[in-house]
């Protein structure tokens, strides 16, 4: 199923999130229990290369896959469809111009102005005809601006009424720096939890989904409470750190009960 259909029948989905640029890290990781996996080219170490290839072991597994462009680089929206993503995630959508950019780039005309060379995707998705991928991209693929300034929250509405904006994606580290003018780094900021919870009341007002990274796994139930429905987490860096953390406790807990 793909992501948009999973997410219009309301379901809660998990993504990972890959920083770790190549295929065979991107395989384990869309072997574990998440529901999608999101290659990260903003802050993770993804490039346009491994983009292309890591996208393959994603679908192998039969898994939706998103990817995060680096701020303003619209061009690679594009071509992350291109290459089989079925939704994107645009850092720092600060105005509306930049949501009409990123949509641009996102959607087939009359929405948008996204060029049409589906090289990869189309046999990597492989059914049916041209024509029919051509009718169905728009609504098939995602398009998610985050949310993640004080200006973002400014323009909200408008980003929100752009047409091919799908969704909003908040971003709570850059939001609380935000929030606090440089104050702190906390993505559970207690004073800007309210403010969370409208940005997804208003998306679900403006028939647009809501996403959000969680760094705290104990706020997953409290965000989806929200309203937000796809929640992303677990970078390599994270997962690899709490597992050796768990594994190594056992170990030396069972070192302590030898007696
Ligand atoms: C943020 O929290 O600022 C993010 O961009 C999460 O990925
Ligand atoms: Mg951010």
């Amino acid at each position: 199923m793909s992501l948009k259909s999973r997410l219009a029948a309301g379901e809660t989905l998990c993504t990972a999130w890959s920083g770790v640029p190549d295929a065979l890290t991107v395989e384990l990781v869309a072997q574990q229990g998440f529901d999608c996996v999101t290659l990260d080219m903003q802050h993770g170490g993804h490039h346009e290369d491994s983009v292309l290839r890591g996208l393959a072991p994603v679908l192998a597994a039969g898994k939706p896959s998103l990817v995060r462009i680096p701020v303003g680089r619209f061009d690679m929206a594009s071509r992350a469809l291109d290459f089989g993503a079925e939704a994107v995630i645009a850092p720092m959508v600060n105005s509306v111009e930049d949501a009409r950019q990123f949509a641009a780039a996102m959607k087939y005309p009359p929405v948008g102005a996204r060029s049409w060379g589906p090289t990869y995707a189309f046999p990597r998705h492989g059914q049916g005809s041209q024509q029919d991928w051509l009718r169905k991209s728009n609504e098939r693929t995602l398009a998610f601006a985050m949310i993640e300034t004080r200006a973002a929250l400014d323009v909200l509405d408008g980003i929100l009424a752009t047409p091919g904006i799908d969704g909003i994606f908040l971003g709570p580290s850059d939001f609380s720096i935000a929030w606090t003018k440089g104050g702190t780094v906390d993505s559970t900021h207690e004073d800007m939890m309210e403010t969370i919870a409208d940005v997804a009341a208003r998306a679900h007002a403006a028939g647009k989904y809501a996403a959000i990274f969680v760094v705290d796994p104990a706020v997953a139930g409290r965000v989806v409470k929200m309203g937000y429905q796809l929640l992303a987490m677990g970078s390599e860096h994270a997962l690899i750190a709490l597992g050796a953390s768990v594994l190594l406790a056992d170990v030396k807990k069972s070192i302590g009960n030898r007696q």
